[in-house]
């Protein structure tokens, strides 16, 4: 079955001002929607971050890949590799991924996969090997966030919305208000675990936070926080000391394998990383450092959901948990995630999701369903979803409108706060 044409759309999708690290969403988060069209009339899907560099390589890639078989995926690889292979390619600073090759090589995977789905009339979690469970298991992400519903709506809600989507449009700044963003979500979604976006407040307030939600929710359900390597190894040892106990696992709290190594041994949680074990060359030194117990693989940048299935046994075989980090995203990307948290044998954790805070759909049907904090297994054939080509043309158009090229938080913040700026260590 051989690619004759690609198309690559631009998306902007609303997102609300959430802050983290790196400073504020803007009101659009960017994707990309890839479709692989193919010679027996079959139409692949995938989803991935989207920016103007991606979008143009993407565009220089596509004579170079009509005409391959969708099944030879290391032909793929080899091809971008040798087309691409030499640009400046690193994934910065940013709790985000920026890294360009393993981003196109998922697209094109994951839409090869939903051909092939297709063809077979077999959902995508069958090519990788089958269920392992029929539902996958997800958790609240909760955000410190100012008012506002994001998109057109920028810094101001619509007051018509009630439930979830009034509550996503509050202001979420102290613990009572983070408390609240929480039963909320919970409350529609049904999720039994809940990860805090970190290293925005002083970790002191962070940490009144965590104690808040613990009070509120109790023991049962587990905790997370993510600094995103803002903290210095003292910060994160004093602060980690204080944190035994409550949480399941701290994520990133500090910048870089060494120090997460040596955090490691300073205090009795597990650590996780989307940050400083991110491909597999980064594994004989995680494995040397100690650096976490837990990779939150994606399949975005792990180099699609094939790389992911090898990642789960190496992180069993290892002794490492295994589960999955999130950005804002639509349910293409919704879909694969559940195929693969489907199909992984090992599954030890919840996984991350930014869903809830995306109103904009870009599938039939409108947005998957969370039901107490699991998403049923997609039927299938392929990914299971059929794209929305009018929600498509409107968010294309909404990309246009937003004049956004890439995403950049810092930016943003500098808007509200002009002196604001990026640092690798805050606090
Ligand atoms: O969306 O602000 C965000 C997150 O900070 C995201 O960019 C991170 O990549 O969710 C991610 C994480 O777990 O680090
Ligand atoms: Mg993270």
């Amino acid at each position: 079955m051989r690619i004759t044409d690609l198309i690559s759309t631009q998306i902007a999708i609303g997102d609300p001002p959430l802050l983290n690290a790196a400073g504020l969403h803007a009101p659009y988060a960017l994707r990309i929607i890839v479709e692989v069209v193919t010679d027996q009339g079959f139409v692949g899907l995938s989803e991935i971050p989207g920016s103007d560099r991606t979008y143009k390589a993407m565009e220089e890639l596509k004579p170079h890949l009509i005409g391959m078989d969708v099944f030879q995926f290391n032909a793929i690889k080899n091809l971008i590799r040798e087309k691409l292979g030499g640009v400046e390619d690193s994934r910065g600073e940013t709790p985000w991924d920026q890294r360009l090759l393993v981003h196109l090589f998922s697209a094109i995977e994951v839409a090869c996969l939903d051909c092939i789905g297709k063809k077979l009339n077999k959902p995508v979690v069958d090519l990788l090997g089958g269920r392992s469970r029929e539902k996958v298991p997800f958790s609240a992400y909760l955000f410190y966030k100012y008012e506002g519903a994001g998109g057109d709506l920028g810094f101001e809600v619509d007051h018509d919305q009630s439930g979830w989507l009034k509550a996503r449009q509050e202001e979420a700044l102290s613990p009572k208000q983070i408390v609240s963003q929480a039963r909320a979500m919970c409350e529609e979604f049904g999720f039994q675990s809940i990860k805090l976006k970190g290293g925005v407040k002083p970790p002191e307030e962070e940490y009144e936070c965590i104690l808040a939600l613990r009070e509120e929710f109790g023991p049962n359900v587990p905790l997370r926080l993510d600094p995103n390597a803002l903290w210095s190894l003292k910060t994160a040892t004093k602060y980690g000391k204080k944190l035994e106990g409550l949480l399941e696992y701290f994520e990133d709290p500090v910048r870089g394998q060494e120090e997460m190594g040596q955090l490691a041994k300073r205090i009795n949680i597990p650590l996780a990383t989307n940050m400083c074990t991110t491909s597999f060359e980064d594994i004989p030194q995680s494995i040397a450092l100690e650096s976490e117990r837990i990779i939150l693989s994606d399949h975005h940048f792990w180099g699609g959901l094939r790389a992911c299935i090898e990642l789960n046994r190496i992180c069993h075989t290892l002794g490492r948990g295994f589960s999955m980090h999130s950005n804002s995203h639509v349910g293409i990307s919704m879909a694969a995630m559940v195929h693969l948290g489907a199909a992984v044998p090992h599954l030890d954790y919840a996984l991350d999701t930014h869903y809830p805070w995306q109103v904009d759909e870009v599938i039939k049907g409108g947005k998957i369903k969370i039901e107490n904090g699991f998403v049923d297994v997609l039927e299938g054939p392929g990914l299971g979803v059929e794209l929305d080509r009018d929600q498509l043309q409107r968010l294309h158009q909404q990309f246009l409108n937003s004049g956004l090229k890439e995403r950049n938080d810092e930016i943003e913040m500098k808007k509200v706060d002009p002196q604001w700026e990026f640092k690798l260590q805050r606090w």
